[in-house]
């Protein structure tokens, strides 16, 4: 194991020398300790509020922990951290993560998935979904380029071995699709800082939803507005709507 300096101020793991070892069997980062988002963490994030509360009531599941390393760095350090998701979802929706913004806006990410199937999601800072992004995926090559877009958000599936780069200014959220632990890798600057304030208040503006064939990506006011009218979360009736 290699040398540990736990730094308790802000709970990054670091080591001195010699590489952080990543136990792919279990998805940790030897050493380190994981931030954990159990379900009240996540209030506000899932639309269907009945099936939040239900699930609440059923017990505060974990839904993701971070593992976040760094080494010791001045202007142009990295950091990372390791993403577990676990399989499950409210309502309709998968489990997923806060999503945020860089408080540096410029501060760009790399994501590698390592495991599992899932996705993220991506927004520019107006946080509008294209009609286009309505109802689909979208293939990871086109994920890039939503710097110089002002109204974009889109959903990318990712699955183990697949890197995508965000560029500055993109919102990400983080979706585990599949039914194993979905567990990906981020890359950012020591400086990124992370606002969650950003998407706290509208929320990501897709959410990622169970359908009848797999995984969608809908607009979030139809699925809002889908619930509002069933007044349940039956997915055939939701999506049929949404898919009208
Ligand atoms: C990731 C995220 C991680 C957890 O390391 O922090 O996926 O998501 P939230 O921070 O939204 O809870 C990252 O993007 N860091 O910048
Ligand atoms: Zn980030």
């Amino acid at each position: 194991m290699p040398p540990v300096n736990k730094d308790p101020s802000d709970g990054l793991f670091r080591t001195d020398d010699g590489p952080h070892q990543i136990d792919i069997i279990k998805a940790t980062l030897v050493g380190a300790v994981p931030a954990e988002r159990h379900l009240s963490a996540l209030r506000g994030c899932f639309s269907d509020n009945a099936a939040y509360q239900a699930a609440l009531r059923d017990g505060d599941r974990l839904v993701y922990a971070v593992q976040s390393g760094a080494a010791d760095g001045g202007p142009g350090a990295l950091q990372y951290g390791l993403g577990v998701i676990q399989p499950g979802r409210v309502g309709l929706e998968f489990y997923m993560t806060k999503g945020h913004q860089h408080t540096w806006r410029q501060a760009g990410e790399v994501y590698l998935a390592l495991s599992g199937s899932g996705g993220i999601v991506l927004q520019a800072e107006t946080g509008q979904a294209r009609p286009e992004h309505k109802t689909d995926t979208v293939r990871p090559q086109d994920a890039t380029g939503l710097a110089d877009a002002t109204d974009q958000a889109r959903f990318v599936p990712l699955t183990a071995g697949q890197i995508i780069y965000l560029p500055g200014g993109t919102a990400h959220r983080t979706v585990n699709t599949g039914t194993e632990p979905f567990v990906y890798l981020g890359v950012y600057p020591a400086d990124a800082g992370h606002d969650y304030d950003a998407t706290a208040a509208s929320n990501f503006a897709l959410a990622v939803l169970a359908g009848a064939d797999g995984p969608v990506a809908t607009s979030r006011a139809d699925y809002l507005a889908a619930l509002s009218t069933s007044g349940n979360s039956a997915a055939a009736d939701t999506l049929g709507e949404l898919h009208d």
